[in-house]
Formats: C-alpha cells, structure tokens, sequence
C-alpha cells in the first residue's frame, strides 16, 4: 500500500473565479496545510484542462502535496501529475491500473460496499465515500449513510475519505468511523481565508477525529 496522507483532501472549484483568482486561493489552501488535492473541471476543453492542471501542478509540487486529476487519465499524464480520481462512469480501475503502473495513485468513488470491494479488487489506492450532507457543489449524487461509511470502511484496507457538505463544524458524525481523512470543495474553497480555512478544519479533524 503506498504511503498517502488524505487526511484534508482539497478538491477544488475555479468556476466562479478568474485563474489569478483561482490560483491564489489554491495557493492559499496549500500554505494552510492540505496533505492532498484534487484539480475538478467539468467544463474545460481538454487543452485548457491540461493548461490549468500544470500551473495547479507547479504550486502543489512547492508544498510538496501529491496533485490528484478528477476523471482524465489523459490530462493527468499530459500535466505528469501524481494520480487521478476515477468515478463509476469513468474508465475502469483495472484498465487505469494497466495503463498508469503501480506507482500512480487511482482514487475511486464508492457508495455501496460492492462498489467499494471492486475498486479495491481492481488496484484503488483510496475511496472517496458520499456526500455524506447535501452539497452545494455541482454534482450527480446521492446521500450516502454514515452507517455505510462504516461499513465500507471494515470492507477495505485501503484509506477511505468522506465527502460531501463537510465543514469544520459538522464532522463529529464521523466519530469512531475508519476513515483516513475528509474531502472539502465547499468549505476551503469557498472560504474568505482557504488558509484559516484549512488550518481550522485540520484542528478540528485532529481534535474530533483523532486524525
Ligand atoms: N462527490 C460527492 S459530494 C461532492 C463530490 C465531488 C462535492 C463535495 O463538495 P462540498 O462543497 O465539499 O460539499
Ligand atoms: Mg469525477
């Protein structure tokens, strides 16, 4: 299993941003302290994705966090970023498993614990497990129980993050869960500080969840 701190995930958002914009916040989440993130474009032609991917890519690679690409393994070898993030209509782990080598890291989505033992099965190296609260994030997705986190969690011995609607005030239902760390869009990106932002939610999945 590789060594991999998701313990605050950052998946972020430029949509309603300019790229300076965008870019300073991404920075500003990164001195905050994230140990890992996720590039998120759902309206980028490929080449601007790619464009975008390789500056995200230059500020993570200063903080020394590993950069995750949301469904594109063609954009994540193009930026020669760390892993991708695969969900259930994206190509299969197994086949991105193939093509990327061992030493990629592949995230996949899972809300069932079938869902869960298949990308496991196939060579995931993390579960992302949600949306545990409605989000405000543009996103196909359904509720998942906390009681289903749990279970996933016993299924795998893979890490396995929350997702969905999580903020420094809302995560004690997580209490006593296995899992590794939170994903946040929302609650950094969207922050006046994503530095305070992520320093706040750190203490707080330290002090609430023991992480
Ligand atoms: N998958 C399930 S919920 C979600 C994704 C990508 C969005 C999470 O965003 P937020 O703003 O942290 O609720
Ligand atoms: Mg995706």
């Amino acid at each position: 299993m590789k060594s991999l701190d998701t313990r605050i995930y950052f998946i972020t958002d430029s949509t309603p941003y300019s790229e300076d914009e965008f870019l300073g916040r991404v920075e500003s989440a990164l001195k905050g302290g994230v140990s890992l993130i996720q590039l998120r474009e759902k309206e980028r032609t490929t080449r601007e994705y790619i464009a975008l991917a390789q500056k995200v890519h230059e500020l993570a690679k200063r903080f020394g966090v590993p950069l995750i690409i949301d469904d594109r393994i063609d954009v994540a070898l193009a930026a020669k970023t760390e892993g991708v993030h695969l969900g259930q209509s994206d190509m299969p782990i197994k086949t991105a498993r193939e093509i990327l080598g061992d030493d990629f890291i592949i995230g996949a989505t899972a809300k069932t614990v079938e869902q869960a033992l298949e990308a496991y099965e196939q060579g995931a190296d993390y579960l992302g497990v949600g949306a545990i609260y409605p989000t405000t994030t543009k996103v196909k997705t359904v509720l998942t129980s906390t009681e289903m986190l749990d279970s996933i969690c016993k299924a795998v011995s893979i890490p396995v993050n929350a997702i969905g609607g999580l903020n420094k005030d809302n995560i004690d239902v997580l209490k006593g869960i296995g899992i590794k760390g939170v994903c946040a869009v929302s609650a950094i990106m969207k922050a006046p500080d994503p530095e305070k932002a992520v320093k706040e939610l750190s203490q707080a999945v330290k002090d609430k969840l023991g992480l």
